[in-house]
């Protein structure tokens, strides 16, 4: 079984988890490994603190359930972590103060926006809406360099109006090869996210030719995860990981021990 290396607990301000109940069942699934990601987000304008970890009792919880369980799985203690430029500095000190396994960085927010909330879709296109996505992102990464993966690449076609149909990679192939060379050059990965497949995408985030194009610019280092926010999606769609995996040029996925990757053949 694919170890799940992005999932959130009740430590998010958008899930009522319980973390026992999700490392119980990556258990259940047959996991190796797994690993907690809960959000931090600063500036979240719609609610305040909604993103905003809690990392001491975090670190206190899940320190207590990594021992309780060491016999049957590794639990890491990660974090998912929004970046932008506006903010790099409360990234940099957050990233620093706790002694995170793995991090992953994200976008979630384009000029304070997130294309979760109608308001982003109501003001662009969704080609504009994409394509503004991509070139924030582009830029936020010049100005973060403590994070092991980046998350779910393509997030913003998630909550597009009509999420993946009209979604063609090659419109924007210039900016994201962009994105893609700066990871490489950085050594840093990129994950493969299923919860598009229950958010009614045809498509993971980011899309098979993104994973590919990875490869081909001599990218290695790939983890997956689920992005569950509930038990239920914990490991999604993960039978179909090898064979996505095998197309895009990879004979193997990693996953993280204290910030640095296994790999890990797909059989
Ligand atoms: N950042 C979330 C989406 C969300 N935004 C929920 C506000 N609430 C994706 O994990
Ligand atoms: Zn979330
Ligand atoms: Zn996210
Ligand atoms: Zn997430």
């Amino acid at each position: 079984m694919i170890c799940d290396f992005h999932l959130h607990s009740n430590f998010s301000g958008d899930s009522h988890e319980d973390p026992e109940k999700i490392i119980q069942t990556c258990i259940e699934q047959g996991m190796s490994d797994m690993c907690f990601t809960d959000h931090q987000d600063f500036d979240f304008k719609y609610e305040k603190d909604l993103f905003t970890l809690d990392y001491n009792k975090y670190f206190e919880e899940l320190r207590t359930l990594k021992d309780k369980y060491k016999d049957k799985i590794n639990v890491h203690i990660g974090v998912e972590l929004g970046i932008e430029e506006r903010t790099a500095k409360d990234c940099i000190a957050f990233a620093e103060k706790m002694p995170y396994e793995f991090i992953i960085a994200s976008t979630h927010l384009v000029d304070g926006i997130d294309p979760y909330y109608p308001e982003y879709f109501g003001e662009y296109s969704e080609d504009e809406g994409f394509k503004r996505y991509f070139e924030f992102l582009n830029k936020g990464i010049d100005h973060f360099d403590n994070f092991d993966v980046y998350g779910h690449l393509d997030y913003v076609i998630r909550y597009a109006p009509n999420k993946d149909k009209f979604y063609n990679y090659c419109n924007y192939i210039d900016i994201i090869d962009e994105i893609l060379k700066k990871l490489i050059n950085k050594g840093k990965g990129i994950e493969v996210n299923t919860a598009g497949l229950y958010k009614g995408l045809k498509q993971t985030n980011p899309s098979k030719q993104i994973l590919k194009r990875y490869k081909e610019l001599g990218g290695e280092i790939i983890t997956v995860g689920s992005d569950a926010h509930v038990y239920t999606n914990l490991g999604y769609a993960f039978d179909t990981i090898p064979d996505l995996l095998k197309e895009s040029g990879f004979d193997y996925y990693c996953i993280f021990e204290n910030r640095k990757p296994k790999f890990l053949k797909l059989d």
